[in-house]
């Protein structure tokens, strides 16, 4: 039988292409978002309207699936207090409910963990974050959490620390940073299918030359990008100076209020 993957934020940008795609493969699907998924439902799909931050409605949600892949929440720098419903509390909501089944979750995680690096300062995955705003230590705090349920529990999670994951390069940021649309697919694939994961954290990004991340757990899940940013030119240089000198770009840039650049990191 069809392995039953539950997708959160089912109704953004990835979700929408991700659920066909998925579908596709031959999966079965519980869709939820907050908001309705706005396509024709997937072959073999149901849709759930859901917040995250409703540990009941979570719970139902995570209940008898074989998978979670988790998406949804905040994606983008934003006050605090938004942040902390959907993206602290809906995935403790999405872990919790998965310890009592021993679902492996799939956890959308982000470049943003690391936003703080300089350009070009080549990192591996275990290197010390440094979270470029709120929106980036919840996904730090998702990571954790995962590690945690792992270490207490034995509940597997696969974190994916997606660069950008847009159709096409459209910023010369993306020659390093750019995850394209096969290489996600082949990356959670690759988590679901995996037999072993433990707990791992996947760089998501593609086989860019140019790429700024290295030496993660792709290996365990036997992931390999295959897509090249450079293949796709030329690219917009970006003007914000703050953006142009950070990893996270205009997340680092917004709200910066450090003066001066040249005191110790
Ligand atoms: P998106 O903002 O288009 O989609 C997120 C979805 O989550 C939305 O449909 C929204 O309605 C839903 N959502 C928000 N709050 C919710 C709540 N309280 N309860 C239930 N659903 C809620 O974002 P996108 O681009 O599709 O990204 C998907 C995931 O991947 C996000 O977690 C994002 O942080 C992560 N990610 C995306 C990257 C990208 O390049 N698109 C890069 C790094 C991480
Ligand atoms: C993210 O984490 C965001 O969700 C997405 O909208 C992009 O801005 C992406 O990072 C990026 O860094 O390009």
């Amino acid at each position: 039988m069809a392995k039953l993957l539950l997708l959160t934020g089912a109704s953004g940008a990835l979700g929408r292409w991700i659920a066909p795609a998925l579908a596709e493969r031959g999966y079965a699907l519980r869709l939820s978002d907050i908001s309705d998924f706005p396509d024709p439902l997937p072959e073999n799909a149901t849709f759930i309207r859901a917040d995250l931050a409703d540990t009941a409605a979570v719970a139902e949600l995570v209940k008898d699936s074989s998978v979670v892949l988790h998406f949804g929440g905040i994606s983008t720098e934003r006050h605090w207090s938004d942040i902390i419903g959907a993206n602290v509390v809906g995935t403790v909501n999405i872990f919790e409910a998965a310890k009592t089944q021993g679902q492996r979750v799939v956890f959308a995680s982000s470049n943003h963990t690391i936003g703080f690096y300089p350009r070009g300062a080549m990192l591996d995955s275990t290197d010390p974050y440094r979270p470029d705003g709120y929106y980036a230590l919840s996904k730090a705090w998702g990571e954790l959490l995962g590690r945690m349920m792992y270490d207490k529990h034995g509940l597997e999670s696969v974190h994916l620390r997606i660069g950008s994951a847009v159709p096409d390069p459209v910023e010369t940021r993306h020659l390093s940073t750019w995850f394209s649309q096969p290489d996600i697919m082949r990356a959670l694939i690759a988590a679901i299918e995996a037999p072993v994961t433990g707990h791992c954290v996947v760089w998501g990004v593609s086989a860019n030359a140019e790429r700024w991340w290295q030496n993660d757990d792709a290996d365990r899940i036997g992931f390999v990008p295959q897509d090249h940013a450079e293949d796709h030119g030329p690219l917009a240089p970006e003007t914000d100076p703050i953006a142009r000198r950070f990893q996270g770009a205009s997340f680092a840039a917004q709200d910066f209020t450090r003066g001066n650049l040249d005191d110790p990191a």
